[in-house]
């Protein structure tokens, strides 16, 4: 008897960054992290539990042998004696591009794998299963305003999500510039590394990182724009100055980031709008702002990317049958 489930996560943007894993195998973080779930992308995935052989599927076209070996790692870690299995996955964004689609991925997959088997998890021990598929997917399995915890356990039991506030708790906008579809060319695993042995200001990095998470946290409690913003910006900056101090220097930018994060700051000082810019580990700008001034900022960055995708704060993952 097979049986089939889907799951639906959404991307997660962290507003306080992580970068620095004190265990890989585990992925523990070295530091705290905020994020903002969003609405608009998701990424779908359909499990087939108790097929004759194991196959995997991203967008309809077999998936890549890296990404199958990591999906088929991740089910037998969370169901060691697991039957054969057919996974489907479905991204509506790019995927491995910067805009986060290992953790909905990491997430969708195991809310997906819990279900099919039928294991009975909290969230937090989902989360905690999520974070070892991806790091930043812990967070993805709510909705809203998510602050993953670095936790103390050697195992990795307290390192998981836990909600802030739910996605009705407070209405921002996160206005994504696509700047380049292009695949990143250092893995995350891969470049905290590197900037965990190489750059000299990895350790402050990690010094300042929970505080910032406290302010973050704050801010979204009280709705203060200007607060989170500001926290946001300087997390971001602080964790691409760690990659562009690495050996050989980490550079996730292109021209057109540049140019994103000048028309944004113009639009700020010039004309007064509460607008923030973040990236993570690709050339994507993603600005945080209020709903009414998300048009003008798309705009600003218009001339200088591919695509401009105004989301809101998204819902928690959910699953269902078939
Ligand atoms: C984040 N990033 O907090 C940070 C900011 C990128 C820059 O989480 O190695 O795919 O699987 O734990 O979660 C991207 O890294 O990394 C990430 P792994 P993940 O969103």
């Amino acid at each position: 008897m097979t049986r089939t489930v889907t799951a639906t996560a959404h991307p997660n943007i962290a507003l306080v960054k992580y970068w620095g894993k004190r265990d890989i195998p585990l992925n523990l973080p070295a530091v705290p992290s905020l994020s903002l779930t969003l609405d608009g992308f998701a990424t779908n995935t359909q499990l087939t539990w108790g097929t004759v052989a194991d196959e995997v599927w991203l967008n309809d076209q077999p998936a890549p042998a890296k990404f199958t070996s990591k999906v088929l790692k991740f089910l037998s870690l969370m169901v060691p004696d697991r039957p054969p299995v057919v996974v489907r996955t479905w991204n509506n964004f790019p995927t491995g591009a910067g805009l986060a689609s290992s953790a909905s991925g990491f997430a969708a997959l195991a809310l997906a794998t819990a279900s099919a088997a039928e294991l009975d998890l909290s969230m937090e021990q989902l989360s905690a299963f999520a974070r070892q598929g991806s790091g930043s997917a812990s967070r993805s399995l709510w909705g809203g305003y998510v602050r993953w915890n670095m936790g103390e356990q050697l195992d990795g039991s307290d390192s998981h999500g836990e909600q802030v506030a739910d996605e009705s708790h407070w209405d921002l906008r996160m206005v994504v510039g696509v700047v380049s579809e292009e695949k990143k060319a250092v893995g995350s695993t891969e470049g905290m590394e590197r900037s965990r042995l190489t750059s000299a200001l990895y350790r402050t990095w990690v010094d300042q990182a929970a505080a910032d998470v406290v302010v973050g946290t704050q801010a979204v409690l009280d709705r203060d724009l200007e607060a989170l913003g500001r926290v946001m910006e300087s997390s971001t900056f602080k964790m691409h100055a760690t990659m562009h101090t690495s050996q050989p220097p980490l550079q996730y930018w292109a021209p057109g980031s540049v140019a994103c994060q000048r028309a944004i700051w113009e639009l700020r000082e010039r004309r007064g709008v509460s607008a923030w810019v973040t990236m993570d580990a690709g050339p994507q700008v993603k600005v945080l702002c209020k709903p009414d001034d998300a048009e003008e900022v798309a705009l600003a960055m218009a001339p200088h990317t591919q695509a401009t995708h105004i989301l809101g704060p998204g819902g928690p993952a959910v699953v269902r049958e078939g």
